[in-house]
């Protein structure tokens, strides 16, 4: 019945297509409608498909992953970007950007920074049932972070399943100078202040991140076993923006001062 046919063939040509779609926008700097404008029917499954399948892209145009990121893990980006669940996403070596080097604004849409707690694993962690406390065993160091997102979506506009497709609009980021052991800091309590222009813009804590920054790794590494992955040992995990993202136009100068982790500063 040909029908059938069409069920089981359309949404396999789909993920190919899409992925390619959404690494085009990224290359050619335009920004998109959602996806779900077109596709309302994309749920969570087949937008990790898509994620998937662009970062199988990535690594046949000769990227290589160096790890994974959390999206929407704070109450601030929740509520700044109406999603209210966390999602996960790849991180490559194409989008480390060395510390002080200048944002590559001639490849970005419209890009946004934000203060982040990163860990770099010093073992694999595989879920399921990875608490925060065994989580944080397996992390070799923490470092402060920028993340520099820019969505392929119009205005920054979308729901979960169209983020997770997008990569959580991953684009750059930036390790600050300190690589801490997780067991003398108290991150619930390292703070972070961001400024814009030297002008205070966002103040945030660890404890923003699901309650403490580990809460958000066991969250990485069970949410990844659903899909088969572990959290492999040298990988870096950036645990979600401590807050509000801010709009980085070209010329904007960003510094992000942390308690422990030291400051980092971004010319963009
Ligand atoms: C989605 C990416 C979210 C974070 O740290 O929360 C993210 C977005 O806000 O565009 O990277
Ligand atoms: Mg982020």
């Amino acid at each position: 019945e040909p029908g059938g046919t069409v069920q089981t063939l359309e949404p396999l040509r789909s993920v190919d297509s899409i992925a390619s779609q959404l690494l085009r926008a990224e290359a050619e700097r335009t920004a998109r409608a959602p996806l779900t404008d077109a596709y309302p029917e994309l749920d969570i499954a087949l937008a990790y498909r898509i994620q998937d399948e662009a970062l199988s892209q990535r690594i046949e145009r000769g990227e290589n992953i160096v790890g994974v990121k959390l999206g929407l893990t704070s109450p601030a980006k929740q509520r700044q970007m109406g999603v209210s669940a966390p999602l996960t996403a790849w991180l490559t070596d194409a989008m480390t950007l060395p510390a002080g080097s200048p944002l590559p604004q001639d490849l970005l849409i419209h890009p946004r920074i934000e203060p982040e707690i990163t860990f770099v694993m010093g073992r694999r962690l595989a879920g399921p049932g990875v608490t925060a406390a065994t989580a944080l065993a397996a992390v070799d160091r923490v470092y402060a972070s920028l993340e520099i997102i820019d969505s392929r979506y119009l205005d920054f506009r979308f729901t979960l399943p169209d983020v997770i497709a997008d990569n959580a609009s991953s684009a750059y980021y930036v390790t600050g100078p300190v690589g801490a052991d997780p067991a003398v800091l108290n991150l619930p309590l390292e703070a972070c202040l961001l400024e814009v222009d030297g002008q205070l813009a966002a103040t945030g804590v660890g404890a923003a991140v699901q309650g403490h920054p580990a809460e958000a790794l066991a969250m990485a590494a069970n949410s990844l076993a659903e899909r088969g992955h572990a959290i492999e040992a040298g990988w870096i995990v950036m645990t979600g923006g401590m807050t509000d993202a801010v709009p980085v136009p070209r010329g904007t100068t960003i510094t992000a001062q942390f308690t422990h982790l030291g400051s980092i500063g971004v010319t963009c």
